[in-house]
């Protein structure tokens, strides 16, 4: 075969290739436009078109186990919980603490609930030991005492403002800031903690409140609670602002 006859054949392969290669992106195009005319002529599921939104769900049913209300973390008995519970992190601590503290809500609607440790303390309590871990890489198993987030919500009823995204929980000097998914929130092992091993929580470990939730690595579990408040933007965190994880979740 002399070479301009095997660069005539070259030619001709490279035409079949081009003309297949043109099919396909024109079937491809034709499948994109018949999918976009049948997704428009579907109804609307929540004010999505139905299969958008069962996509939606579908991710929500796939990801949300990973903090559903039946997903437990794993809890150990007060016997073997660390009677030396670890201190780390003093970040909003600094200042003197108030005497007159009183822990701040901030409603959906704008307007503030203060409310005093004897009344926090006259809710249904709730104990859990579990393996507190600290992004650091340790892990200690603490045991702790308060009322879960979902029985004070219920009990100051707080349901309109647990439908936003996130809620933002900062010291009471603003220096410390943490934002947590709802979900994560209102998770029934979260609590409003003012124990710790059955003593009044000392100051380094967040008296007069703190919060616990086992769900999350310890960088969430705000010490001294000032206020609490309700978003659907993610609020300031202090350690997502230095680069960590926002989520920080287990
Ligand atoms: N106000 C405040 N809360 C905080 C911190 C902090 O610096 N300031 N550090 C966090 C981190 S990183 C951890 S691991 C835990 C440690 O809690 P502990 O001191 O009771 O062990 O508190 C968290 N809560
Ligand atoms: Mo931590």
């Amino acid at each position: 075969m002399d070479s301009s006859r095997e660069m005539i054949l070259d030619n001709k392969n490279v035409c079949k290739k081009l003309a297949f290669a043109f099919a396909i992106f024109m079937l491809g195009i034709i499948a994109a436009l018949y999918g976009w005319h049948w997704l428009h002529k579907q109804p609307r599921l929540d004010g999505a078109y139905t299969p958008l939104r069962k996509t939606l769900e579908l991710n929500e049913k796939i990801f949300s186990p990973l903090v559903s209300q039946n997903h437990l973390t794993k809890t150990y008995p007060v016997s073997v919980a660390d009677k030396n519970v670890r201190v780390n992190g003093d970040d909003g601590l600094k200042s003197q603490l108030d005497t007159s503290w009183k822990l701040q809500i901030i409603k959906a609607t704008g307007d503030t609930i203060h409310i005093s440790l004897d009344e926090i303390k006259k809710l249904p309590k709730t104990d859990i030991g579990f393996d507190f871990k600290c992004i650091e890489g340790w892990s200690q198993i603490t045991h702790w005492g308060g009322v879960a987030v979902k029985d004070f919500v219920e009990h100051y009823q707080l349901s309109n403002e647990i439908k936003n995204r996130y809620t933002g929980i900062n010291t009471p000097d603003q220096k410390y800031y943490v934002g947590i998914d709802m979900p994560s929130f209102i998770h029934p092992q979260t609590i409003l903690c003012y124990e710790m091993n059955g003593k009044t929580l000392p100051l380094n470990q967040g008296y007069p409140l703190r919060l616990i939730i086992p769900v999350k690595y310890g960088i969430k579990h705000i010490k001294r609670i000032g206020t609490i408040y309700f978003s659907n933007q993610k609020p300031p965190d202090f350690w997502a602002e230095r680069g960590y994880d926002y989520f920080a979740g287990l």
